[in-house]
């Protein structure tokens, strides 16, 4: 392959003669654009240019030659040749992002996960922003998520020797952790950090928590398992392709590749609708990437193969759902069982019902979770949700046959001690590393896991307990976990208050 100049690029510019340019390699992809089934305008708007930093914003650059026999290499990007404005898309882009982190407050300034929160809001891409953080149609499951923990009360013990705590425990019978956390499974980490959900594997290595990989990742499964520290345990997350065969695939490799568990996600048979994605124009460009290769929920997926006609107009989430295979079923999971050797454990249970359902079938775990409130929404928290759970398992004569996991809301260390406290064995954090990574990386997610530790050891601490295995029901009034309402407002208290702040931008 020769040399390709920018100037040769920008001369196939247009559908009768598209180039494009992906991590230095110069594609023709005129073809391909007609074959698109999401259309040819999202690549059409990269034609002529070096489209890197736009395809990576969403896939692994590794996928482009494997999309289909009519992407044709036809050089390599000549770097040193004269440059042309309108070459590289990701200029302008560039220096709007420098714009948003101008000022941006430092990594020692953030003390807790909503900081993060607060800075990612300010500085991450407008659109990237809103398809983290929306929820579904009103977002109340949403809020509810993480309100739900100001229903419980913490009783604490007193005179209890405290000087030494141990955070550690251990997932799913063999994989010790140093806390009774784990980074779950969060498609597009692209949209975030150019590293994508590398930076988490690399951050959860360092911390030796277990990150759950998604199906949908903007990177490989390859590149994430490649950025494990040795005795790194990871977890694989699944969607269930309509095509068995693609799923089968994917679930030996992972296997293969020494994943310790396998998350089949099974709260969304359709996708909820997140508004404040559907609201921006982001959402069309994504689904068209997505829908090109075959995506069958919240990202790309470098395995499926479907194509379909959707309807963009819904936004990013809509269009793509319409991938996702309604027909999963329990027979499906029951098909699981004999093709992996993998435990498997059910993402996204939300009745004591269903996790007993898991346990007859003698699956490993459940997770207790609502999607991070992007689903069904007026449905209940996690929190609220892991009683009934662990009473259902008990009058079945089944708890403690398998483990209860638990996410959505999960942002202090007093959160978790509730979880742990009520039956669970781990707490996924979602939108939290998202955003710890979306503003300063691996060192970010570093920080976010060390506050959820140094909180949580504060929490045992205050509270008399020096393991995991001293967090007791006991320990927590969760009477009121499933009064969603407030009846009195304490309005003195709400005048007197001060808000607390996060973090404030230096601009002047
Ligand atoms: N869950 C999945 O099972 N698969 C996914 O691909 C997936 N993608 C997500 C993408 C985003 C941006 C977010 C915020 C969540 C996603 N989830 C996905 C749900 C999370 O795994 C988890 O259940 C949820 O985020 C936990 O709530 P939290 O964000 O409040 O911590």
């Amino acid at each position: 392959m020769g040399l390709v100049t920018y100037k040769q690029l920008a001369e196939h510019n247009n559908s009768g003669s598209c180039w494009i340019a992906v991590g230095g390699t110069v594609y023709d992809v005129t073809q391909f654009i007609h074959t698109h089934p999401g259309g040819a305008k999202i690549i059409l708007k990269e034609a002529g240019k070096d489209a890197t930093s736009a395809f990576e914003a969403v896939h692994s650059v590794e996928l482009l030659p494997r999309f289909d026999e009519t992407v044709k290499p036809v050089g390599t990007l000549d770097k040193s040749s004269e440059r042309l404005d309108s070459n590289d898309s990701s200029t302008a882009e560039a220096d709007a992002a420098a714009l948003r982190r101008a000022g941006m407050p430092s990594l020692g300034s953030v003390l807790n996960s909503f900081d993060f929160e607060a800075i990612a809001r300010q500085t991450m891409k407008p659109e990237a922003w809103a398809y983290y953080s929306s929820g579904a149609e009103d977002e109340i499951t949403l809020r509810e998520n993480h309100a739900a923990f100001h229903r419980i009360a913490l009783k604490p013990r007193v005179l209890v020797n405290v000087s030494h705590i141990d955070t550690s425990t251990t997932f799913l019978k063999q994989t010790r952790v140093s806390l009774p956390v784990y980074i779950t499974a969060c498609a597009l980490g692209k949209l975030g950090h150019p590293d994508g959900e590398t930076v988490l594997t690399r951050a959860a290595g360092a911390r030796n928590v277990v990150q759950m990989m998604p199906t949908l990742a903007s990177c490989s499964l390859d590149d994430m398992l490649n950025a494990r520290v040795d005795s790194q345990d990871t977890w694989f997350q699944l969607y269930v392709n309509a095509d068995r065969n693609v799923t089968r695939d994917v679930v030996l490799k992972a296997e293969a590749r020494g994943c310790k568990g396998l998350f089949v996600t099974v709260d969304a048979p359709q996708l909820g609708r997140r508004e404040k994605d559907m609201r921006l124009k982001y959402q069309e460009d994504i689904s068209d990437i997505i829908v090109k290769t075959g995506g069958d929920e919240e990202g790309e997926s470098s395995t499926s193969t479907g194509q379909k006609k959707v309807n963009r107009a819904m936004g990013a989430a809509r269009a793509i759902s319409s991938f996702i295979d309604p027909s999963l079923s329990w027979k499906d999971i029951e098909w699981l069982q004999t093709v992996t050797r993998m435990p498997i454990v059910l993402k996204g249970v939300q009745t004591g019902a269903d996790a007993v359902q898991a346990a007859k079938l003698g699956l490993a775990g459940v997770v207790v979770s609502n999607h991070g409130g992007r689903q069904l929404d007026t449905c209940r928290s996690g929190i609220e949700i892991l009683p009934e759970v662990v009473a259902d398992l008990k009058r079945a004569g089944l708890h403690g046959k398998m483990e209860i996991y638990v996410d959505g809301g999960f942002r202090r260390g007093s959160d978790v001690f509730k979880a742990i406290a009520l039956g669970a064995t781990g707490v996924g954090i979602g939108r939290p590393s998202l955003y710890a990574m979306s503003t300063f990386g691996q060192e970010g997610v570093e920080r976010l896991l060390d506050i959820f530790r140094e909180e949580l050891e504060m929490v045992m601490g205050l509270m008399g307990c020096t393991k995991i295995s001293d967090i007791t029901e006991d320990m927590v009034d969760a009477s009121h976990l499933s009064t969603r309402v407030s009846l009195v407002r304490d309005m003195l208290h709400q005048t007197v208050y001060e808000p607390l702040q996060p973090p404030q931008f230096n601009r002047s």
